[in-house]
């Protein structure tokens, strides 16, 4: 049976999970790699990130195109578009919750925790994401779906970028930009009440409490320098 290698708290891996929720698949397990961050994951996937579909052990990172695979596996019930200019703009809508929110947010995840927040990188990547935001406002539907009226790869891809913003953000020192976007906040609002929105939105709440545990007792900067200690024994 192919897996998910995923995990609660990556937002990546929330977007390939409500499609599958989404679609009703029930032959893909989820699974959170037990040697995620370390030289034998790395080894096995250059990248070392998650998500990655495991098919009997032929492993294909990144979400967007797994995303897009699992559309042509899976085609039914479709979160593409009827027509070629749809599914065009659904991508658009997608690419802009991953590379212009997600990848900034997830690069400033860290300053939200640093003990010196380096206010050069907060103004950079910050700076994206309000200007992003206000582009989706532009961009996005007003019917409570991202696009074309029902639930498509845009919402899976933008939930997640959502919740960084709204959970993230504002720990970095920037305000949040959602309640000023009208679009969005109305968007944001209308999709919480979506089952499969809610239940990965659930799922990214429960990694984000045991994420601030760990921080809180000091095991998540312990599993960090682990990490890196044996990242670097690997590497020398
Ligand atoms: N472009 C990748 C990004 C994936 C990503 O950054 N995943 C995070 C978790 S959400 C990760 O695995 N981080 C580990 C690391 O940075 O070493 C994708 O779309 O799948």
């Amino acid at each position: 049976m192919p897996k998910l290698y995923s995990g609660d708290l990556s937002p990546y891996s929330a977007r390939v999970r409500m499609q599958i929720y989404a679609k009703g698949i029930t032959d893909i397990e989820l699974e959170r790699p037990a040697d995620f961050g370390m030289p034998s994951f790395r080894q096995r996937l250059p990248i070392g990130r998650i998500p990655v579909l495991d098919i009997d052990g032929d492993l294909m990172p990144e979400s967007d195109v797994i995303a897009e695979y699992i559309e042509e596996v899976y085609p039914q019930p479709s979160l593409l578009g009827a027509t070629p200019r749809e599914t065009a703009h659904i991508r658009t809508l997608a690419r802009i919750g991953d590379v212009y929110l997600m990848n900034n947010m997830f690069m400033l995840g860290p300053q939200s925790r640093a003990e010196s927040r380096d206010q050069g990188i907060v103004d950079l990547l910050g700076g994206q994401v309000v200007r992003n935001v206000k582009a989706l406002d532009k961009m996005i539907g007003t019917d409570g779906h991202a696009a074309c009226g029902r639930l498509t790869l845009a919402d899976c891809a933008l939930v997640p970028a959502l919740f960084l913003i709204e959970n993230v953000l504002p720990g970095t020192g920037v305000e949040n930009p959602v309640p000023k976007a009208a679009n969005v906040a109305a968007w944001w609002a209308a999709i919480q009440t979506n089952e499969h929105a809610a239940k990965v939105l659930a799922e990214l709440h429960r990694g984000l409490e045991e994420r601030r545990e760990l921080i809180r007792s000091g095991a998540f900067a312990k599993m960090m320098a682990a990490a890196k200690a044996a990242m670097d024994a690997a590497e020398a």
